[in-house]
């Protein structure tokens, strides 16, 4: 089945699943790569790059399209401030590909640490190092990069499914506490004409943080609240916590304690980390039973009329722990507070800022993996996984026939066949709206389609002009929400003054929605990518193969968005004649035909930006407040280019799986010079506009 795929095995790895196909490992040494032995034991694979080599790859990471220049350690991290020189951030997504003279995928499957030295300590060689040596390496072939991805995918596994709802734009703040809150956030949507379909519930709307509670005091009377809220088109979505609270009385640390679900230290007692409730336990999501048990406590919101999630804190995260607090509390009392120097006391603030996610901690606890003791840092990149997996496996069978919105913060690759992601605590800073636009390609690549980032950033203070051009960029991606943390200034679209541009550019989302979820749909089910760096669609152009801060959407669309502060347009490479089309809303937008090369764009803080390929079109619907109230039965087609044009746009319920139905790709052809226009009859396509 996948004669361009190698598997070589080394020592007894634990079985991550990431796969869906057993391969049989080889039985030859490893080809392309060169195996080191160090003499501490320790093995690693290294590969001399070409100069011009590009390297793809490792999915939900620092830095750029290309990883080449710095160093990667694969290591969920509970990290909110995403520097430049961070080297792990909250997945672990150890798949790369090798783009020179030849190309090569590399997928190193372990659930323990991994470094990726790419070009850092020496610019021409990829080290790839992992903490343990027990590790099965892929290796895949194919023609180019593109083609190397599909392949990767097609082992791993179809990915997950979104409801179609969940492609319209969502709102979250840490802190709305009740559910006035709540309305009052959907008020301001609903007032202002600004369209939306979400609401995020984060930690407060928990009783004292346990999960699968409500506050009934905040939240009373739950069940209506909900209902009065998909009255209104809105959809509710709470967040769940890693751990569970320790708390006589609570089912579920009762139920996990009396079961033996939770993780446990090597003298056989439960493992206690300080995380939102205070002490916690962590569910040993690791351990099958253990699994299903907290799968199916899902079931309690699911009642509730809820039907979508967001995993949190499940690296697993931690801000102490009773043996870090203890050992702090020892060294304080035994510090010489008559000889402080600052040698000292900078050993006295790192023992206490040095409490949260200490490796020490990581090394303590264990996971019980069919019936064999493991130790958690031998498995720390798959702990989140099977959190989402845990809830993904239970909706299989708690909602067999309706999808469910879930994603997580920490994952692995394989996490993606039970949920998409979100790329965690960024800041209000323009350089991670940058990130944002670079990572998207990457996280693709790893099978993570349902993803986006916070926008307008979590931490730090947002501004206007940054708000509108981040969402110029979120539109494109399938989730849309803008999220931010405690303490900051309010990040909602009508907090900022005029809220005209908003209403216009959240708007052009929800006319985007049938292509992009078309889109979204086939990239899905064929193993594909829906964003895509310019190099995989014109391998041999040497400027496209650079360039980082455009991406192809979808099949017929390019986006090129402003991410500098007070620029009022930017430069653009065009491989080769597009469209471009610059909205300032659905009513008032341009429309002209760009050759191929640089042109510099205007592009206003009110406006969006895209570009539509030669020989491709873009079918864009009608706004509506929420994706309830969509119209997907009128388009307007744009098409550049008067040669043959095919397009299959992807339709169904949106909600249901039955995704293959025949009845849902319709098809268009125009421009066939033997025959006319095929159009879908269930359409009502006002206008076809064709420039070139
Ligand atoms: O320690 O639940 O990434 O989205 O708002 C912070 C509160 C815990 C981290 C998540 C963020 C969420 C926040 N959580």
């Amino acid at each position: 089945m996948f004669i361009l795929i190698r598997k070589y095995t080394y020592g007894q790895p634990i079985n991550t699943d990431a796969t869906v196909y057993n391969l049989m490992p080889e039985t030859s040494e490893i080809q392309d790569l060169e195996l080191i032995r160090s003499d501490d034991g320790s093995i690693s694979f290294v590969y001399r790059m070409g100069k011009n080599t590009i390297v793809y790859g490792l999915g939900e990471a620092n830095r750029g399209i290309n990883k080449r220049g710095h160093i990667y350690e694969s290591f969920c991290s509970d990290d909110p401030l995403h520097t430049e020189e961070k080297r792990s951030l909250y997945g672990a997504h150890n798949f790369i590909v090798i783009s020179g003279n030849k190309n090569i995928g590399i997928f190193a499957d372990t659930p323990a640490q991994i470094q990726f030295d790419i070009g850092y300590t020496d610019e021409n060689i990829i080290r790839i190092t992992p903490s343990e040596n027990d590790i099965d390496i892929y290796i895949i072939d194919g023609k180019n990069a593109y083609d190397i991805v599909k392949q990767f995918r097609r082992l791993i596994g179809k990915s997950y499914i979104a409801p179609r709802w969940a492609f319209g734009f969502q709102q979250s703040r840490w802190s709305y506490y009740t559910a006035d809150d709540i309305r009052r956030v959907v008020k301001g949507y609903r007032d202002n004409g600004i369209p939306l379909d979400a609401v995020y519930m984060d930690i407060d709307y928990m009783e004292r943080y346990k999960d699968f509670t409500v506050s009934d005091e905040r939240f009373p009377d739950f069940e209506n609240f909900v209902k009065e809220m998909r009255e209104q088109g809105i959809h509710l979505v709470p967040i769940i916590d890693a751990g569970v609270k320790t708390e006589e009385g609570y089912d579920i640390y009762e139920e996990g304690v009396k079961n033996g679900y939770f993780c446990k230290k090597a003298d056989g007692t439960y493992f206690t980390a300080g995380v939102w409730p205070g002490n916690t336990h962590f569910p040993d999501f690791l351990n099958k039973d253990a699994r299903e048990w907290f799968g199916s406590k899902y079931k309690v919101l699911l009642d509730a009329g809820i039907d979508g999630f967001w995993n949190d804190m499940n690296e697993p995260a931690m801000f102490y722990t009773e043996d870090g607090v203890k050992e702090a509390v020892e060294y304080i009392k035994n510090f010489d507070f008559s000889n402080i120097d600052s040698g000292t006391f900078f050993s006295l603030r790192d023992k206490l800022s040095g409490l949260a996610n200490r490796r020490k901690d990581y090394e303590s606890f264990y996971h019980n993996i069919d019936g064999k003791m493991v130790r958690h840092d031998k498995v720390h990149n798959i702990f989140g996984y099977n959190m989402t997996r845990a809830a993904g496996e239970a909706f299989e069978k708690l909602s067999p026939d309706k999808r469910i919105l879930m994603f997580s913060r920490s994952s692995y690759i394989g996490m993606h066949r039970y949920g998409g992601i979100w790329t965690g605590d960024n800041q209000s800073w323009w350089a991670h709206l940058l990130l944002n636009i670079k990572m998207m390609p990457s996280l693709n690549m790893c099978g993570f389609l349902y993803s986006g980032a916070d926008l307008g950033g979590f931490g730090s203070n947002c501004t206007r002009d940054l708000l509108l051009r981040w969402l110029a960029f979120g539109i494109f991606t399938p989730l849309m929400r803008n999220h931010t943390a405690l303490g900051t200034r309010d990040q909602e679209c009508y907090r900022f003054g005029s809220t005209e541009e908003f209403k216009n550019i959240i708007s052009l989302r929800y006319a985007l929605i049938p292509y992009l979820y078309s889109e979204y749909m086939k990239a899905c089910l064929n193993d594909d990518m829906m964003f895509k760096p310019l190099s995989f669609e014109y391998p041999d152009d040497d400027i496209a193969r650079q360039i980082e801060d455009q991406l192809l959407v979808g099949e017929s669309i390019m986006i090129t968005p402003v991410y500098q502060q007070n620029a009022e347009g930017r430069y653009v490479y065009l491989p080769e004649d597009m469209l471009f089309m610059c909205f300032t809303s659905l009513d008032n937008f341009t429309c002209n035909v760009m050759q191929k090369g640089v042109h510099y764009i205007s592009v206003k803080i009110n406006e969006v930006p895209l570009f539509i390929r030669k020989n491709k079109l873009l079918p864009l619907g009608l706004p509506a407040e929420c994706t309830d109230k969509l119209n997907t039965s009128a388009l307007t087609i744009f098409a550049c280019g008067r040669d043959k044009i095919e397009y299959t746009l992807y339709e169904d319920d949106g909600l249901s799986k039955n995704y293959n139905s025949p009845d849902n790709f319709l098809k268009f052809i125009l421009h066939d010079p033997e025959n006319p226009d095929v159009l879908p009859s269930s359409k009502n396509i006002t206008k076809t506009y064709t420039f070139s």
